[in-house]
């Protein structure tokens, strides 16, 4: 029986980013912040999720689309920002997790509860399973990437300079923002990016419609889906992963993501966008959906 040990130095930082997060929150609600700290906190908020959702979930992990060099560079200076594992760690992780999802080798398997898939599986060792099923999985696209390999290798030097060192230095450089304020703020920032993408994990594999397959946990979550700049559409994304809107029919309409995909794809710096006809979703829905 695995015993899942606890990785005390992740709870304490957990606990201590959410402490600080909380004084950042009290400094917005009791109107210390300069207005221009808070559009700057949205805007890098809005980065970093373009670096999780059109980059390291839409593009490395599931290839859904392609990009050219400049493209690539700006969505992994954006997954840089997000604080969020390298993008090799995270999408090694989402393919175990789409490939055996909701079993024992899911890194955030949804039934060992939503606290374990939201956040408590950050704060243990990961499931024996996780490793051994995931030596199944094909990585040499990841392990072949210039762009990847250099984040990788770099990475425990160049996120925390992304995430908190120049999102904290900009207001308090350029409009004399209170250097401790523009860190709570900052780290307010960063646990929103997270607990925002943490509810696809949870909230997403627990409550919502399964229009397209009723056999699996994931759900459409309207309201993940707001919050993620449109990857709450999860009954949809776990039948049809390679599909870039990651949705059949919220296409601009909050997915900011899909939004920014196709206008990259005019600039021509995304290319070989993949999407699933509609014969095909609306036949799989009729077979397998609720
Ligand atoms: C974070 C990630 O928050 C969140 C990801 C969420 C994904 C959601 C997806 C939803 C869709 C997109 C939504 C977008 C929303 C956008 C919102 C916009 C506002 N396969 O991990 P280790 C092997 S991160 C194969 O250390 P432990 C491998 O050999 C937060 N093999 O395991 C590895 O060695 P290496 C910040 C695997 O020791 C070795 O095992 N980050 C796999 O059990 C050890 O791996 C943190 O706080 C696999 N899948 O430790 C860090 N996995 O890497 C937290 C492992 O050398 N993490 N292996 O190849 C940790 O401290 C540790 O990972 C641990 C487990 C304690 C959790
Ligand atoms: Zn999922
Ligand atoms: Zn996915």
């Amino acid at each position: 029986m695995f015993q899942t040990p606890i990785v005390w130095p992740n709870v304490v930082l957990f606990t201590l980013y959410h402490i600080i997060a909380l004084q950042g929150l009290y400094y917005i609600a009791t109107l210390k912040t300069n207005l221009r700290t808070l559009i700057w906190a949205f805007l890098v908020l809005v980065l970093a999720g373009q670096g999780i959702t059109s980059g390291v979930h839409r593009l490395w992990a599931h290839k859904s689309y392609k990009a050219k060099l400049p493209l690539r560079l700006f969505l992994c200076l954006c997954q840089t920002i997000s604080f969020q594992n390298s993008i090799y760690e995270w999408a090694r992780d989402h393919r175990a997790h789409h490939k055996f999802s909701d079993t024992d080798a899911d890194p955030h398997n949804i039934n060992r509860g939503f606290f374990f898939a939201h956040m408590g599986w950050l704060l243990v060792r990961k499931h024996p399973q996780v490793k051994i099923k995931g030596q199944l999985i094909d990585l040499s696209d990841l392990e072949s990437d210039s762009v990847v390999q250099f984040q990788r290798k770099y990475y425990h030097v160049l996120a925390p300079i992304c995430c908190f060192v120049v999102p904290t230095i900009v207001p308090w450089y350029l409009w004399e923002e209170n250097f401790y304020t523009s860190f709570c703020v900052c780290m307010l920032r960063y646990l929103m990016s997270l607990h925002f993408t943490w509810l696809v994990n949870s909230a997403a594999h627990m409550w919502g419609y399964k229009p397209y397959d009723r056999s699996i946990k994931p759900s459409e979550n309207r309201v993940v889906a707001k919050l993620t700049m449109g990857e709450g559409w999860h009954n949809y994304h776990h039948t049809f992963p390679w599909d870039y809107k990651a949705a059949e029919l919220d296409t601009y309409n909050g997915n900011l993501s899909t939004a920014f995909i196709d206008l990259m794809a005019q600039l021509g710096w995304a290319y070989d966008l993949k999407t699933v006809p509609l014969d095909v979703v609306r036949k799989r829905a009729l077979r397998t959906g609720q």
